[in-house]
């Protein structure tokens, strides 16, 4: 599977990540959330960030300036794509729960919401699948929609601020089928009630994708007007050279049988 990886500054850390952190960065570093995608074409519409909130990040050093916080698994993999100093070599300062990573502010490349963006919890974020960090499209995927609508509906159990999950969501992409939120179109028609619904997310999800892909057309940024499936590696190049994404790749994540 090959991911684009977009990086999302951290512009302002929580309390309880200042802790974490303390002492472990040099002086004008810069941190990056890196979140595995494979929609690089909906950036635009990024409204928050999330993280498994019982999962464990590690700081992973790729300059003497830069820092990437992401799964040691996916470090690991990207050791050995060249995306360290050195192959085959990670090197951790310290990591990071992602519960103290909830309300850091991030800024989010292309993102509409130019202030940034905030790290808010998603419980079924795979440690085993890309970064371990998803950036959040509402209007275009559904497991994004029910999350954040979630999230802002119990806004005092998850301790976050409701606000954080309610940024404005923007059409990205208009599809003749489900109009111009995909996302928020199968979740209301699936009676989709939470993020837990996981089998008919999972069904939205292929829907939205086959149907954003082959049919849709971009609403909005450099190529507003053009088909989507011309659109997307164009965008990527952008983010690309512009040094806010890099290429991202992982094995099928199988686990490899040994019977026999
Ligand atoms: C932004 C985005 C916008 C995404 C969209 C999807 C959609 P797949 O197809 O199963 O390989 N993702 C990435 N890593 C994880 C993880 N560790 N745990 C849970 N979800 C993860 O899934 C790839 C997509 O799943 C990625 O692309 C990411 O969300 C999420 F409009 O990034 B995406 C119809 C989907 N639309």
């Amino acid at each position: 599977q090959e991911y684009t990886a977009i990086k999302l500054k951290v512009l302002e850390w929580t309390e309880e990540g200042k802790k974490e952190i303390a002492g472990k960065l040099p002086e004008g570093a810069e941190v990056f959330l890196v979140a595995a995608t494979l929609r690089p074409e909906t950036m635009y519409g990024q409204t928050c960030c999330f993280v498994g909130p019982k999962l464990s990040y590690g700081i992973y050093r790729v300059s003497s300036t830069e820092f990437y916080v992401c799964t040691e698994r996916a470090a690991r993999n990207m050791a050995f794509q060249s995306i360290f100093l050195e192959r085959g070599v990670f090197p951790s300062v310290g990591t990071l729960q992602g519960q103290s990573l909830i309300g850091t502010l991030v800024h989010a490349p292309l993102s509409v919401h130019k202030d940034g963006v905030r790290v808010l919890p998603m419980e079924s974020v795979l440690a085993t699948k890309g970064t371990g960090v998803v950036t959040s499209v509402p209007s275009d995927s559904p497991d994004d929609y029910a999350t954040v609508t979630d999230l802002a509906k119990k806004a005092e159990y998850y301790k976050i601020k409701k606000e954080w999950a309610e940024l404005e969501i923007i059409p990205i992409i208009r599809t003749p089928s489900y109009g111009e939120l995909t996302a928020e179109f199968l979740v209301k028609k699936m009676k989709i009630n939470s993020p837990k619904d996981t089998k008919p997310l999972a069904e939205a999800k292929e829907l939205a994708y086959k149907e954003g892909f082959y049919q849709g057309t971009m609403l909005i940024g450099d190529f507003k007007g053009e088909k989507v499936e011309k659109a997307k590696p164009k965008v990527r190049e952008i983010l690309l050279g512009k040094k806010e994404a890099f290429v991202y790749s992982e094995p099928e994540g199988h686990v490899i049988s040994r019977s026999g």
